[in-house]
């Protein structure tokens, strides 16, 4: 893979789930070494720190709908504006998360330098909640229905009226959707390998079409990585596990051939939680799986 200079930004951000604990994600990825097992495969790395983001109890409102909204758009445009500063550098963004909410701002800011952005969606989930549809009223169950252009117009400001095309999003491990969400996702366009295609084709077949997908007609291809595809056998360390995910080393495998294509022009990954976690052991198979998308190889 051709060498990055790869820029951490850190968002310790838990507004868009229900439990707290994802907001220590970053440090608990950046502890498992993270830095040290991207500077052994050759990149430059950069860590630009943590973005700022007050901490939930700090304020009193208490909503059921579109919780946090307000906070967590907030944070969204510094995330976009960081994001679109790393690509006018030519860096490799790489943001750790902190709740899938973010990608409302990683997606905004991609979408500032790449007009026909791919989607790579690794996740037990959908995401394509909208405020309409949603069970919990959590933003971390709606990005990428806000990134297509759907739901409250309050989490598309920073978007800047661009968005991205659904049928360039490809999802990968997904096995339980609300109903209402499966429906629109179901009419949206996008491309959805559930566990059942991944079982039934192998994961080397699934990553050959969803490559195919994501590099035709686009510009650029962001890998959006929600740590709950893993198997919470291999990834306890997650707010919203469920059983019947991917394994680790099919988690590693599909990231391993991304990097083979080297394709991916930036990447995040999200919903590492400490506080459920073992000794770390979400935190460290967050920093591998980083690893193997940016070409880390055994031998
Ligand atoms: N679909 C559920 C909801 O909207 C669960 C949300 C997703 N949880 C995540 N993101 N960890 O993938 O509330
Ligand atoms: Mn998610
Ligand atoms: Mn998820
Ligand atoms: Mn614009």
């Amino acid at each position: 893979m051709k060498l990055k200079t790869v820029r951490i930004i850190g968002v310790p951000l838990d507004y868009g789930a229900d439990r707290r604990g994802v907001d220590m994600g970053p440090s608990a990825i950046r502890y498992a070494g993270l830095h040290e097992k991207l500077r052994q495969v050759g990149h430059k790395v950069i860590d630009i720190g943590n973005l700022p983001v007050p901490v939930p109890e700090s304020r009193t409102k208490n909503e059921t709908h579109l919780k946090y909204a307000d906070e967590i758009v907030k944070v969204s445009r510094v995330l976009a504006r960081a994001v679109e500063k790393s690509l006018d550098e030519d860096n490799y963004p790489l943001i750790l998360g902190g709740d899938h909410s973010i990608a409302i701002g990683t997606i905004a800011g991609l979408l500032r330098k790449f007009s026909r952005l791919g989607v790579l969606w690794f996740d037990a989930h959908g995401d394509y909640n909208t405020d309409q549809t949603s069970p919990s009223g959590n933003v971390h169950g709606m990005p990428v229905a806000t990134a297509v252009g759907l739901g409250h117009p309050a989490l598309k400001i920073p978007f800047h009226g661009h968005f991205v095309d659904p049928h360039k999003i490809v999802y990968v491990g997904v096995r339980t959707l609300d109903a209402d969400e499966a429906e629109a996702l179901r009419h949206s366009g996008a491309t959805v390998f559930s566990m059942h295609e991944i079982d039934r084709y192998g994961m080397r077949d699934v990553m050959a079409k969803a490559i195919d997908i994501v590099t035709d007609q686009t510009d650029g291809v962001h890998l959006s990585f929600d740590i709950d595809a893993v198997d919470p056998l291999y990834a306890p360390g997650s707010g919203t596990p469920y059983s019947g995910g991917l394994t680790e080393r099919e988690a590693h495998l599909a990231l391993e051939l991304l990097a083979e294509s080297d394709i991916v022009s930036s990447m995040e990954m999200v919903e590492v939680n400490p506080i459920l976690d073992e000794h770390n052991r979400t935190g460290e198979l967050a920093a591998n799986l980083i690893a193997s998308a940016l070409g880390h190889r055994i031998i």
